[in-house]
């Protein structure tokens, strides 16, 4: 998050609301010491910012976007719409348990791929998870630490269930 040349992925979110939900994507990105920056961008309440930001982000050296918001949840499909950078969105918790978030998020034309995860903070978790594995795809550096993290995860899973 400090030099801007070397930011890799984006994290934006419709609203200051989202934050509480969307901050476990920045906390993994950040264990695997991965430069992003996290901002709020509506689609419908900031357009000209939204627009700015899609149109720019690639050039800046961004290689994902992670774009979480809810209810009329625009944000993921219409950043889509404007880069060539992988998107993926996040659902955001909502009047409608997020069901509408998901919807929106999930239900794009063909022709516009938003790459859809699950409602709130663990899909927040599994979009930075998703991104560290494409960013894994091309950095050996970032790939040993998934398999890390991989290996670490099921050693904490216990192997049988307490009372
Ligand atoms: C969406 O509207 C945001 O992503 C948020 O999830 C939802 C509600 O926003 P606030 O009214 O809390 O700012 O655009």
């Amino acid at each position: 998050m400090s030099n801007k040349k070397n930011i890799l992925v984006s994290i934006i979110m419709g609203s200051q609301s989202d934050w509480e939900f969307v901050k476990p994507a920045s906390k993994i990105l950040k264990e695997f010491s991965i430069l992003h920056e996290c901002k709020i961008i509506s689609a419908h309440r900031t357009p000209d910012r939204h627009k700015n930001f899609s149109e720019n982000a690639k050039k800046r050296g961004i290689k994902v976007i992670l774009a979480a918001a809810g209810g009329a949840a625009h944000l993921a499909g219409v950043t889509a719409a404007l880069t060539t950078l992988p998107v993926l969105g996040i659902p955001m918790n909502s009047k409608l348990s997020g069901l509408d978030s998901l919807l929106s998020t999930a239900q794009m034309p063909g022709g516009v791929p938003v790459a859809t995860f699950a409602i709130g903070s663990a899909g927040a978790k599994n979009a930075a998870l998703f991104a560290i594995r494409i960013l894994a795809l091309e950095d050996t550096n970032i790939a040993k630490k998934l398999d890390i993290y991989i290996k670490t995860m099921e050693q904490k899973v216990p192997q049988e269930p307490k009372d």
